[in-house]
């Protein structure tokens, strides 16, 4: 298993490389090129150049969070197979810069959703948040501004200025559509891109939908395990994998994490591991918390020996942090709580491993 930890990039992030190999047990980033625009080409030369990079401070670039995936081909529109065949070449490119897991998500319009960006928790320190009453009856586009105004000046994955000045249009385009629909325009993609994942050796890893519900009435597929026995059928290939993100589908607590953690391990269907913790109040109101078991509602410790069980060997990495210390940075993505986080995980892992013996 290696230790990862997000990077956004030499310009668009406030942490340093060398800041990240200084953290103890880690292992490589999980990076991605920002600057292309959704659907095009990721050329190899600039994937070339963060591997490189990453070398430089002895850490791996094997991992990418995320290829993202055109609206199109979430819509199902004829102009889908261009993009698809664009995601391949994607793939390829990747492969050949030594890329192993490609990270995406298959939720239409919005990536991840929160209400609050920085939610002041009882020790002073900030968290993302997620409060269903404050959503209902508010409009996307203000939901969106809100979120925009409130990143402290960083662009955020999925919130990306373009795609939000489309709001109102892409609203329309999905209006409609239902989950069946939806899944049948992931399948189309997955019988046409995992093959070529496979042949070129790397493990698409689908993110669960964050939080786990319709979200302003869009369809959402990838919330529990039933919606992941699905997805797994649709093509029957390691390479037709998860990123199981505990925070995400942990924020409904009817989600059995280490179950889902053992089930799909064990069909070799979980190709990434994202842990965070956080504090469901009542269902779909939860925020953030530093990534220790007593400080939130998930059960950290059965996280990681579930990991364990099934001799996961891919990457892992502690998913948003609270901002503490002072840290202004991109909201979930500071260095202190997640560097504090993943040391909690190798923490638990190394004596996971000692007691029961493996290595
Ligand atoms: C994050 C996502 O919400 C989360 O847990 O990990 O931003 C994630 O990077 C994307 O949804 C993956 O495409
Ligand atoms: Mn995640």
């Amino acid at each position: 298993m290696r230790f990862t930890f997000r990077w956004y990039g030499e310009k668009d992030d406030q942490i340093s490389l060398q800041q990240i190999g200084q953290i103890p047990g880690m292992d490589g980033i999980v990076g991605a090129l920002f600057d292309i625009p959704v659907g095009e080409v990721w050329p190899l030369e600039p994937l070339r150049e963060i591997k490189r990079q990453a070398e430089k401070n002895n850490l791996y670039f094997k991992d990418i969070e995320s290829i993202n995936v055109h609206e199109d081909i979430k819509l199902g529109l004829p102009s889908r197979d261009k993009y698809i065949e664009n995601y391949i070449l994607s793939l390829r490119n990747a492969a050949k810069a030594g890329v192993e897991v490609v990270c995406y998500n298959f939720m239409p319009v919005f990536d991840w959703t929160r209400t609050d960006l920085a939610k002041p928790l009882y020790d002073g320190s900030t968290a993302l948040a997620y409060d269903y009453h404050l959503i209902a009856g508010k409009k996307p586009q203000d939901m969106a501004k809100e979120i925009l105004d409130n990143s402290n000046g960083f662009v955020l994955p999925g919130w990306e200025p373009e795609r939000l000045a489309q709001l109102t249009e892409l609203f329309n385009q999905y209006d409609g559509m239902d989950e069946d629909d939806l899944r049948d325009n992931l399948k189309y993609f997955l019988q046409a891109v995992v093959p070529e994942a496979e042949n070129c050796g790397i493990k698409m890893a689908i993110h669960p939908d964050d939080p786990p519900i319709s979200v302003f009435g869009l369809p959402r597929i990838v919330k529990n395990e039933k919606d992941l026995d699905k997805i797994a059928a649709m093509v029957d290939s390691e390479s037709n994998g998860f990123t199981i993100c505990t925070g995400s589908l942990g924020s409904n607590l009817k989600n059995d994490i280490p179950h889902i953690i053992r089930k799909f391990g064990r069909q070799k269907r979980i190709a990434f591991m994202h842990v965070r913790n956080i504090q469901v109040h009542e269902p779909w109101v939860f925020n953030e918390v530093a990534h220790k078991s007593k400080h939130g509602s998930l059960d950290i410790f059965e996280i990681m020996k579930a990991i364990y069980d099934i001799d996961f060997d891919g990457p892992i990495r502690p998913d948003h942090g609270r901002m503490i210390w002072d840290e202004k940075g991109r909201p979930g993505y500071g260095l202190f709580d997640r560097a504090l986080g993943v040391n909690y995980l190798c923490g638990l892992w190394d004596a996971i491993n000692r007691i029961c013996g493996r290595k």
